[in-house]
């Protein structure tokens, strides 16, 4: 089923830099609130790489400066404890719901409880694959296509240097993120359509690390014991692209010079390891969606219009320029 969006209606997300504090957890009240304040209930994927731990501080953060009273669920990447964390969030009647679907199928009978219990949803992070966009107020994120496009890119950009072993093509393995989630499928869209432009450029391999750092270690190992003319690792994540270096290290190889490494995210242990030159460029995924969603949620709440899909801002790094700005990432 086609995902429906009015992109006409999109509107960038300048990204608000905001400290962050606190951390993960399963259902919890995070921020005080009482009288005519806003109730959320937010049914977060789980705090399963950096990105997540930075998107979970931005909006426990924001929630407490906006005076929104949060209701949050760490579902541990489990479909069916982000659907029991929207359940209870209806039974508990809170005024505006938000999540992050961690697949994007299977989603439309809660919403349309949701719907019926007339409580506003707002998709953050990842969007769900619907027939019906009347199921939720808005969508706030990245466009991950364009993400794939711009990691393509800088290897179409720099294939001569990424042919580690100079036999005139470059063998490109991939670390997926989570089966069925948003971003590890359209990541991969994006990479494999600008790539196509280039017959040198071959991705032998593909396979889901699930975004996690142990994941993309486990998957690189399969990946080095069976082909030892591997020129490039594409991982749709930081977390799972220093799994890959740990992978490489051990198996005497150099990482970035025996193998180039392409990601997605920009946290700060993937930033270091980019300036160490280990990653050789970085797209990156703005995590601090915080702001943004309490000042929709308010909108959502009051009846105002709201854009059908808000998108994040956000842009890509090389070593030059992780050097550069490393110091001052905040997360
Ligand atoms: C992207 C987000 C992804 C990150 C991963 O918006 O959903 O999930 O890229 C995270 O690090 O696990």
């Amino acid at each position: 089923m086609k995902r429906l969006m009015t992109a006409a209606t999109a509107v960038v997300l300048v990204a608000g830099l905001t400290a962050c504090g606190g951390d993960g957890g399963d259902a919890e009240t995070v921020a005080g609130g009482s009288g005519d304040t806003i109730t959320m209930g937010f049914a977060q994927v789980g705090a399963e790489s950096g990105w997540r731990t930075a998107n979970t501080d931005s909006i426990k953060a924001s929630a407490e400066e906006a005076g929104v009273d949060l209701k949050f669920s760490d579902a541990q990447q489990k479909q069916e404890n982000q659907i029991k964390a929207i359940r209870s969030y209806i039974q508990q009647k809170v005024d505006v719901i938000a999540f992050s679907p961690v697949v994007e199928t299977g989603w439309d009978t809660v919403l349309l409880e949701a719907k019926r219990a007339k409580i506003p949803v707002i998709l953050t992070d990842r969007s769900v694959d619907s027939e019906d966009d009347s199921l939720y107020a808005t969508f706030l994120g990245s466009d991950f296509v364009e993400e794939g496009e711009k990691a393509g890119q800088w290897l179409v950009d720099n294939a001569a240097e990424s042919d580690a072993n100079g036999d005139g093509t470059i063998n490109v393995v991939e670390l997926q993120g989570t089966t069925g989630a948003a971003p590890a499928i359209d990541r991969k869209e994006g990479f494999a359509d600008v790539i196509s432009s280039d017959d040198t450029i071959e991705v032998t391999a593909s396979q889901t690390g699930d975004f996690t750092r142990d994941g993309g270690k486990k998957v690189m190992e399969a990946f080095l014991a069976a082909d030892d003319s591997i020129d490039v690792v594409y991982a749709h994540n930081d977390d799972m692209g220093l799994g890959a270096i740990e992978a490489i290290e051990a198996a005497g190889l150099t990482p970035g010079t025996d193998i180039k490494i392409i990601t997605v995210d920009a946290v700060k242990d993937g930033m270091t390891a980019l300036a160490e030159g280990k990653i050789s460029f970085i797209v990156e995924c703005n995590p601090l969606l915080g702001p943004q969603l309490m000042d929709l949620a308010e909108k959502v709440v009051n009846g105002e219009e709201v854009p059908k899909r808000v998108v994040t801002e956000e842009t890509t790094f090389t070593q030059e320029q992780a050097k550069e700005v490393l110091a001052d990432r905040q997360y």
